[in-house]
C-alpha cells in the first residue's frame, strides 16, 4: 500500500537518527516540561480518543509491529532493526489514517500544551542535528501520504456488554475498592520516578508482555475499555478522582478484556511486573493509604478475579 511504500522512504531519511537517539535514557520518564498532571491527563485523554477512534485491526497490528521490533533491538542505544523500523512507522501510519485528522491534530495540540518549546531542540542537541532536520523532511512527506488515505469520519463506537457476570461482579468490586481508590494521591508525581535499581531494558521486557496481550484482546472490548475511560476522565473531581458510576465501568470493561485473552498472557505480565517492581514499591504506596480500605480492595479484587476467570 501507500503508506508502506512511503514508510520506506521515512526509513531512508530517518533511520540514522533512530540510531543516534539514545532510547535507554531516563529523561524520556520524566514529564516534558513542568509537572501539570491534570493537563496531561487531558493530553492523555486526546491519545484515549484517538485509540478509540481507530481501526481495531490496524491497532492490533501495530501492536505485533512493536512486540516483533523489541525483538530485533541491538546496541546500547536499544535500537531496533532497520526492517522493523520500517514496519512500525508503516504500522502506525495507518492507524492515524484510520482516525479523522481532528483527532491527531486534538492530541498534538494537548502534548504541546504540556511541552516546553525549549525540550525539541534539547532532544536535538542530543543527536547529530543533520540527521534530526534529514528525518524531520522525511516525516513532513510521509505525512501527506497518511493524510491522502486518511478517514474522514470516525469507527463507530463499541458495543457494550450489559448483564453479564463480569459487569455484575464489577459493582461489588468498586464498593469494595471505592474508599481506597479515594484514598489515593492521584496528582503525585511519584508515578514518573524510576524503578528502584531497574533498567530500560529490564522495564520494556514487561511492556513487551502487555503489548502481547493487548495484541490479543477482543478490538470491540478494548475500545470499549478505552471509552470508558474517556468517560471516566470526564467526570474527575478536583483531585482526580472519578465517581462511582465511571469507576464501575472502568472495572467492567478491564475485567471483560482481561477475560477476551488466555490467563497465561495475563500472567505473564504479572510475573515480568513483580520481576521489576521491588516489595518496598509497594510497601510505600500502601503507606501512603488507609490500610483497612486497601486491604477491603485486595479482598473485592480477589473475589472479582474468580468471575473474570470463570469467564475467561
Ligand atoms: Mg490503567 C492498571 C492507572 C488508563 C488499562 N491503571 C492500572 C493501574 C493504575 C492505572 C492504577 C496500574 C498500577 C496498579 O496496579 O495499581 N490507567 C491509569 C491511569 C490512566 C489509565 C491514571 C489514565 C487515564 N488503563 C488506562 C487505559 C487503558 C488501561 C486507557 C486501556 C483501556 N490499566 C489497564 C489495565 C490495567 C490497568 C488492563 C491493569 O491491570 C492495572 C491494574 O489496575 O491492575 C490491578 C493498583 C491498582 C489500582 C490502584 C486501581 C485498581 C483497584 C483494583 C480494582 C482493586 C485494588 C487491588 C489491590 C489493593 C492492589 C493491587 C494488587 C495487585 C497484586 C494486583
Ligand atoms: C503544524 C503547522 C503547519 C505545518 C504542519 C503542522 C504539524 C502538525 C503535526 C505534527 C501534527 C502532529 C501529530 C502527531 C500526533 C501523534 C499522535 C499520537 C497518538 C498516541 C496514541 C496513544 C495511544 C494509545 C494506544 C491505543 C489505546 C489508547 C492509548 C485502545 C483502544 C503545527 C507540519 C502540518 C505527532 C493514540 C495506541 C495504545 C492511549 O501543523 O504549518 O508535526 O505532528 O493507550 O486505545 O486501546
Ligand atoms: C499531520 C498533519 C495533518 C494530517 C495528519 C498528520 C500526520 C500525523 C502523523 C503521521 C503522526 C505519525 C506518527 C508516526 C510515528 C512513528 C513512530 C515510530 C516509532 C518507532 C519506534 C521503534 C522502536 C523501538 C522499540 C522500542 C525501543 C526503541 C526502538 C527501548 C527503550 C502531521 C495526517 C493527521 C508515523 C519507537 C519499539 C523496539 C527504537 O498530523 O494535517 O502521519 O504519522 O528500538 O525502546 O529500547
Ligand atoms: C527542532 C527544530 C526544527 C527541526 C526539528 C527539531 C528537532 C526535534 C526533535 C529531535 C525532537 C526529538 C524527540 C525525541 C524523542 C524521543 C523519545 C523517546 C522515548 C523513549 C522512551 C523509552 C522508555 C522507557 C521504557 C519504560 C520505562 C521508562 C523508559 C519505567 C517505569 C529542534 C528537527 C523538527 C528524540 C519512552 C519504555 C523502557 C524511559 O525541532 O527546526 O531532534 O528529537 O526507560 O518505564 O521505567
Ligand atoms: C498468585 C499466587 C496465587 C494466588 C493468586 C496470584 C495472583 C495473581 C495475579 C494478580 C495476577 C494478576 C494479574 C494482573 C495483570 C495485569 C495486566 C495488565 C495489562 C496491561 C496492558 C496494557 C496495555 C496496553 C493497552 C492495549 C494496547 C497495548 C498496550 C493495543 C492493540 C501470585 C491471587 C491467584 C494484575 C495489556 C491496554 C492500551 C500495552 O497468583 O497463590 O494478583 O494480579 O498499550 O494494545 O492497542
Ligand atoms: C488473576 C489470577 C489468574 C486468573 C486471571 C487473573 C485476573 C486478573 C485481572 C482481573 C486483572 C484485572 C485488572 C483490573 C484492573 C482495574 C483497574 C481499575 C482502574 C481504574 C481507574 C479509574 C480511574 C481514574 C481515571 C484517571 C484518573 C484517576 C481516576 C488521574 C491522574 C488475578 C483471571 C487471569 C480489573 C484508574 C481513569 C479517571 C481514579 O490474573 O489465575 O480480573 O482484573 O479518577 O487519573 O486523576
Ligand atoms: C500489600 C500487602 C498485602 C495487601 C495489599 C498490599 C498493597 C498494595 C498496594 C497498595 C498497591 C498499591 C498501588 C497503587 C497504585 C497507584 C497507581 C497510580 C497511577 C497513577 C498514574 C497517574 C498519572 C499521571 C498522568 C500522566 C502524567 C503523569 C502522571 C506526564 C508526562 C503492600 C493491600 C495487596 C496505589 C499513572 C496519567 C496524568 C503521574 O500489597 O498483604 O496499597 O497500593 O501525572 O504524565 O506528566
Amino acid at each position: 500500500d501507500q503508506i508502506g511504500d512511503a514508510a520506506k522512504k521515512l526509513g531512508d531519511a530517518s533511520y540514522d537518527f533512530a540510531k543516534e537517539v539514545d532510547w535507554n535514557n531516563g529523561v524520556f520518564l520524566q514529564a516534558p516540561g513542568s509537572f501539570q498532571p491534570l493537563k496531561a491527563l487531558k493530553a492523555i485523554d486526546k491519545m484515549i480518543e484517538m485509540g478509540a477512534a481507530a481501526d481495531p485491526e490496524l491497532l492490533k497490528k501495530a501492536a505485533d509491529a512493536h512486540h516483533k521490533a523489541i525483538g530485533s533491538i541491538s546496541g546500547p542505544n536499544g535500537v531496533t532493526s532497520r526492517a522493523d523500523w520500517d514496519a512500525v512507522n508503516a504500522a502506525l501510519g495507518r492507524v492515524v489514517a484510520s482516525v479523522p485528522k481532528q483527532k491527531v491534530m486534538d492530541v498534538y495540540d494537548a502534548v504541546k500544551d504540556i511541552t516546553d518549546p525549549k525540550v525539541p531542540a534539547y532532544m536535538k542537541s542530543l543527536v547529530n542535528g543533520a540527521d534530526a532536520e534529514k528525518a524531520y523532511q522525511g516525516f513532513l512527506e510521509f505525512k501527506d501520504v497518511v493524510a491522502a488515505n486518511q478517514v474522514t469520519t470516525a469507527s463507530a463506537a463499541a458495543t457494550v456488554p450489559t448483564g453479564d457476570k463480569i459487569g455484575t461482579a464489577a459493582k461489588a468490586l468498586s464498593d469494595a475498592s471505592y474508599p481506597f481508590i479515594k484514598d489515593i494521591d492521584w496528582l503525585s508525581d511519584i508515578y514518573l520516578k524510576p524503578l528502584p535499581g531497574k533498567t530500560a531494558p529490564e522495564t520494556l521486557k514487561a511492556i513487551d508482555k502487555m503489548i502481547v496481550m493487548g495484541s490479543k484482546m477482543d478490538g470491540n472490548l478494548l475500545k470499549a475499555a478505552a471509552e470508558a475511560h474517556h468517560k471516566a476522565i470526564g467526570s474527575i473531581d478536583a483531585k482526580g478522582v472519578t465517581s462511582p458510576e465511571d469507576y464501575e465501568a472502568v472495572n467492567a470493561a478491564l475485567g471483560r478484556i482481561v477475560a477476551s485473552v488466555p490467563k497465561q498472557t495475563v500472567m505473564d505480565v504479572y510475573d515480568s511486573m513483580a520481576k521489576i517492581v521491588d516489595s518496598s514499591v509497594t510497601n510505600n504506596m500502601f503507606s501512603t493509604v488507609n490500610p483497612l480500605d486497601a486491604l477491603s480492595a485486595a479482598k473485592g479484587f480477589y473475589t472479582f478475579k474468580d468471575v473474570v476467570e470463570a469467564a475467561q
